[in-house]
């Protein structure tokens, strides 16, 4: 395996370097955070990342992610321009030398939260989901935890009325006119696509979300069978709905080579619903055996990229929440330990 950690580029609040002091570090994660969606990146912004990245000693083989615009999710007459660009950022990202691309295809939210700093026991703080505080959300006037400055509520709004009548094959079929026409690319330029789990792993506001749980997984890749076509199995992602069997996904898609980049973050569930809190990575401390998913991925011959997913704000750290360095690098330390452990005991 290779570790991996989400820096957000020069915007970022952690120091490029602090992240090549973390044992075993090989590269960063990372993306063209000011390009609008659906635009070209320029090449010579890549290669900046990329020097800033190699000047620390660090890689930069993932990128996280390329976004996909809500047009080419929707299926309007646009997408066909916007997958040519999409193909192009494949191109240029190669050029770069990026091995690994995560994507995701959840209309409107990629993420939800009901809480941003969940006070935790210990004085730290976290992400977290309240099934209880979710009902109180009123989707016609929608103020959402870390959102509200993405949209307008008239945008919001005419957003959700295009899905309204969306069902989950509509945008199912869209993902494979989608992956028809980019996974070419990367089997041509050898770059892995890792779609992620949608966060939570269930439709919300009426939403649909194809890609929660084992089904809809084998549905995608039985669709466009190159093995370029992967998954980012995130832990946390999946593993925050009780339906899904995280260890022996894990296990699975490493064995089918779809498993290309491994997002590795505990969580606890906190009620008989679907609230959860996001933990610190220990087996310990949350409701998935992370022990047991690393062992499952180096069983089954996994050969990826992984990084720390979230973070709790710990050590009176005050980071964009889930990507503070503190916990993040205690994942970090932990991964290892697993890692190290698991391989000498297959080898
Ligand atoms: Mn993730």
């Amino acid at each position: 395996m290779k570790l991996t950690f989400r820096w957000y580029g020069e915007s970022d609040c952690i120091p490029v370097q602090y992240l090549r002091q973390i044992p075993n570090m090989s590269g960063v994660v990372t993306a063209c955070y000011d390009v609008p969606v659906g635009e070209v990146w320029s090449v010579e912004s890549l290669k900046k990342l990329k020097s800033i990245a190699n000047g620390v000693g660090l890689e930069m083989e993932v990128i996280e992610s390329i976004p996909v615009s809500e047009d080419i999710k929707l299926g309007k007459p646009t997408r066909d321009k916007l997958i040519e660009n999409y193909c192009e950022n494949i191109r240029r990202c190669a050029s770069v030398g990026v091995k690994c691309v995560c994507y995701n295809f959840m209309p409107v939210f990629d993420w939800l939260r009901t809480e941003m700093y969940h006070q935790n026991e210990d004085g730290s703080n976290s992400l977290a989901y309240s099934w209880a505080d979710f009902q109180k959300i009123d989707p016609h006037n929608l103020h959402l935890p870390g959102w509200d400055e993405s949209y307008s509520q008239d945008e919001l709004q005419g957003l959700l009325e295009a899905y309204s009548h969306f069902s989950h094959d509509d945008l199912f079929n869209n993902l494979v006119y989608f992956l028809e026409r980019i996974i070419p690319v990367c089997d041509e330029v050898g770059v892995k696509m890792a779609i992620h789990p949608d966060d939570p792993p269930w439709d919300i506001f009426g939403l649909p979300r194809i890609v929660s749980n084992e089904a809809d997984l084998d549905r995608m890749f039985a669709a466009v069978p190159s093995k370029n076509n992967g998954v980012t199995l995130c832990t946390g992602s999946f593993g925050a709905g009780r339906h899904n069997d995280v260890v022996h996904m894990v296990g699975k898609y490493s064995k089918e080579g779809r498993l290309h980049f491994l997002h590795l973050r505990n969580v606890k569930w906190t009620d008989d619903k679907d609230s959860f809190v996001e933990v610190g990575h220990c087996t310990k401390d949350g409701s998935l055996d992370m022990a047991a998913v690393v062992d499952a991925a180096v069983v089954n011959g996994f050969d990826g990229y992984v990084r720390p997913d979230h973070g709790r704000n710990i050590w009176g750290e005050d980071a964009k929440p889930g990507y503070g360095l503190f916990d993040r690098a205690l994942g970090c330390a932990y991964i290892n330990g697993l890692f190290e452990m698991a391989e000498k005991k297959n080898k």
